[in-house]
This record gives structure tokens, C-alpha cells and sequence, in this order.
């Protein structure tokens, strides 16, 4: 089967802002109270989009959900009218109210685990929303999200879109950010590699339930020889590889990790050399895991360009840091598997622990699966020059912890959600 990977990545809202939500996430937990650039980061987000889509791989995107989240706060016993809800709720349980104003949607690796129709059982691409039952703030997404992804992925003969798994943090599931697929071509059958962790006593919580990597596999009818499961080492965890993409990421027969990112590497290298041929495992040596995580290297993207070569879609902090530049160089150099790298600036985005990965959903389609997703959803360079404009004209410029309080910051949101609603429907 011919197929290619569309990037969906986030578009980053009006409400991005620094409110230290996620225990676990250096970057989120340093940062809180700091001042956000809503519009600079949605800028940087689509420019990173843009830069894809010039190399000539297929891009699209998703708009983010209406926040304030007044739903979830009526859900548990605020009531009245939206000002007065999220007055109240803001009076009464300050970090709920942060909750509900997240816009940690943008992370779209966190949306859903995707398994490709070459893997699945019945031929159909499988998208698992992700419950995100670990943080209170990601968890808002879930339902938003599974209607998002039904809208996008409608025609039922390519895709089987799940809603979120049930049970809670006892099924604890946060999407794609814990899979890899190894394959010698996107249409390829290929090895899932669904990465989890478990409570274990360490500094920080671990998000990915075992339970939850074997339900999606079994929703997606994955068979024993498609889908392997690895415990993340609990240092990578304690060093704020809050998820298996903060030290990992994966393209076609090409691995790219920290050598201290699994638990027991030498089987999780081993299956992988079993069952991909030509198989390329990158470990990249000299990079403190500390240094990992604060540059987030292997938070880059490993795209497969129109003519067959790889490039890597770095984030800037790579490019910034001396040492782990040469080890990249070095490690690059050895392999030869990737040749070309990009240095891309998400700045707004890493300062909350999520870099160019982190901001997109990979989903592998053949050209009849890529002509039934719905149009509004995915982009041209005229439909990106629209987008662009949009987010110049309507996004604020700052916001503060004290503007989530500001009835014009709600206001604003509900009007960017309008636009983007025409928008969308303009290319249906
Ligand atoms: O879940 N940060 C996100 C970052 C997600 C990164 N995703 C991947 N690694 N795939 C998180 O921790 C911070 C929000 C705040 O503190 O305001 C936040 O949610």
C-alpha cells in the first residue's frame, strides 16, 4: 500500500498562557506566572507548519477548543451564566479555573494514538482519543477532542475513530507522545512500540498506564507481532521525560533515542532489529539526561521528505546548546540514516514543555484515506496565508495570570472561535 503522513499540529489559542499545571514538566512548573505571547506562539506554531509544508510534506491542523472551559465547570456544580461561572469557580478553586483555561490542546501528540491501516485489524486507520486522565487540565481535552476527531475522520470505510478509555488514571492514556511505529514505509506494516510507565515511587507522576497502551492496541486489533510494549526508565522520568517523545522519536526503519530512555534497552533494540528490516537504532551519546530534556533534542521531528531522504525539525534550544549540538553532529554523522535538519523556533511552547513533536499528530494515509478527511482541516499555502491572518488579527499579545480573569480574554476566545468555525467550513 502507497501511503504518506500528514502532520496535524495544534494551532496554539488565545488563552496559551504559563500556570504551571503539570507536576512532572520542568518547563511547565519553572515557568508559571510568566507572561505568555498568544499570537507569537501561534505564529511560531504555524511557521513551523509552514516549513514543512515548503519541504513538501502534507500538513494540517486543529483548531482549539473554546476556552474558557465553561462546560466542565457547570459540570461540577458552578452554575449561572459563563461570567458567572467562571467568576465563581475562579474565586473558589483557583487551579481548576487554570484548568479550564488551558490551552494545552496544542499538543496534538497528546490528542490520540494513531495505528496505521497497514497494522490494524481490519485495515481501517485507528485513532484512540487519548483520556489524559493524569493532569486535571488535559483531561478537559478528552471530550472535545473525540468530537474533534470524528468530525475530521468521518468516513467510517478508512477510519474507526475511539473515544477516550474509561477508569480514569487506572487507565491512564496519553496518546501518541508514547508510540513509535517502525516500518520500512509509511503503507509498510510495521512494529508499534507503545512506551508506559508505572508507579514506582519516583519524583513525578507516570502518566502512561500499561493497561491503557494494551487497551489501545486491542481496540485497534493489533496483533502480537505489530504491537511491543517497554518500560520507560524511571531516571528518564525523574529527569522530566514526562513522556517516552521527550527522549525518543521514531520514523519508517529509523529510531533516534537517549541510550538511558528504556528500562530494558537491549530487548526493545532487539525486537526492533527482529522485525524492521534495515532497521537504524540513532543513539545519540553525550547528552546529559538533564540536557535532553531542557533542549528537548529528541522532542524534534524525523519526517520522510517527497524524495525519500529524512530531515530532523529541531527546536532551536538544540542549535543553543554547544555540547549537544556536536553529540547530534556526531551521532548524524555516524549513521547517515538522517540527511537533513531544520532548526525550527516554538519557543512559547517549549517554555511549557512541548516542542515540535509535542504540537503535532502523525497520521499515515493512503491517497483515497487522505481525500475523505474533511478538507477544513487541512492546509495549502493560500488556506496557511488565511490562517496566519486570522491569528495576526484576533490573537492577544499577552496574557498575564491575572488576564485569565478578564471578561474581554473570554471574549476574545468566543470570537476566535467563530472565525476559525467559517474558516473551516470555507474549504468544505
Ligand atoms: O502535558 N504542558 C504539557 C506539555 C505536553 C507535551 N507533549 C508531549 N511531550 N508530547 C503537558 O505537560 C503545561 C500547561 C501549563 O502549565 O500551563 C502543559 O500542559
Amino acid at each position: 500500500m502507497t501511503a504518506t503522513e500528514i502532520n496535524f499540529d495544534g494551532l496554539i489559542g488565545p488563552t496559551h498562557n504559563y500556570a504551571g499545571l503539570s507536576s512532572g514538566n520542568l518547563a511547565s512548573l519553572g515557568n508559571a506566572g510568566a507572561v505568555a505571547r498568544p499570537r507569537a506562539a501561534a505564529l511560531q506554531g504555524l511557521a513551523k507548519m509552514r516549513r514543512l509544508m515548503d519541504l513538501g510534506v502534507d500538513q494540517g491542523f486543529f483548531p482549539p477548543p473554546l476556552r474558557p472551559a465553561t462546560g466542565i465547570l457547570r459540570t461540577v456544580g458552578f452554575a449561572g451564566d459563563d461570567a458567572e461561572v467562571l467568576t465563581s469557580a475562579a474565586q473558589a478553586d483557583s487551579q481548576l479555573f487554570r484548568a479550564a483555561c488551558s490551552a494545552s490542546s496544542m499538543w496534538t501528540a497528546n490528542a490520540a494514538t494513531v495505528v496505521a491501516g497497514a497494522d490494524s485489524g481490519d485495515g481501517r486507520l485507528h485513532l484512540v482519543t487519548a483520556n489524559l486522565a493524569s493532569m486535571l487540565h488535559r483531561s478537559v481535552e478528552a471530550d472535545d477532542t473525540y468530537r474533534l476527531l470524528c468530525f475530521v475522520f468521518t468516513d467510517e470505510c478508512h477510519f474507526m475513530v475511539h473515544g477516550p478509555l474509561p477508569l480514569g488514571a487506572h487507565f491512564g492514556d496519553e496518546g501518541a507522545a508514547n508510540h513509535m511505529r517502525l516500518a520500512t514505509g509509511h503503507g509498510a506494516t510495521g512494529l508499534n512500540v507503545f512506551v508506559h510507565g508505572k508507579p514506582r515511587g519516583g519524583r513525578f507522576p507516570e502518566r502512561q498506564a500499561l493497561r491503557a497502551s494494551q487497551a489501545v492496541a486491542r481496540l485497534a486489533g493489533l496483533t502480537e507481532e505489530r504491537a511491543i510494549f517497554a518500560l520507560q526508565a524511571g531516571e528518564a522520568v525523574d529527569a522530566g521525560a514526562f513522556h517516552n517523545d521527550v527522549v525518543a522519536v521514531a520514523n519508517q526503519t529509523v529510531l533516534m533515542t537517549h541510550p538511558e530512555a528504556f528500562e530494558k534497552t537491549d530487548d526493545l533494540y532487539a525486537t526492533i532489529r527482529e522485525h524492521v528490516p534495515g532497521a537504524t537504532i540513532i543513539e545519540v551519546e553525550d547528552v546529559s539526561l538533564a540536557d535532553a530534556v531542557s533542549t528537548y533534542l529528541f522532542n524534534s521531528q524525523i519526517v520522510t521528505l517527497p524524495g525519500g531522504e529524512m530531515a530532523l525539525i529541531l527546536p532551536a534550544e538544540v542549535r543553543e546548546n554547544e555540547g549537544v549540538w556536536s553529540a547530534l553532529q556526531t551521532a548524524l554523522g555516524r549513521s547517515g540514516a538522517i540527511e537533513r535538519v531544520e532548526v525550527v523556533d516554538v519557543r512559547e511552547s517549549m517554555r511549557n514543555g512541548g516542542g515540535p513533536a509535542c504540537l503535532r499528530l502523525r497520521v499515515p494515509v493512503s491517497p483515497a484515506a487522505r481525500a475523505a478527511i474533511h478538507p477544513g482541516y487541512l492546509l495549502t499555502a493560500k488556506r496557511w496565508d488565511q490562517l496566519a491572518a486570522l491569528v495576526e488579527r484576533h490573537w492577544p499579545e499577552a496574557v498575564a495570570p491575572g488576564d485569565l480573569l478578564n471578561p474581554d480574554l473570554w471574549a476574545t476566545a468566543r470570537e476566535v472561535e467563530a472565525h476559525l468555525k467559517v474558516f473551516i467550513e470555507s474549504a468544505a
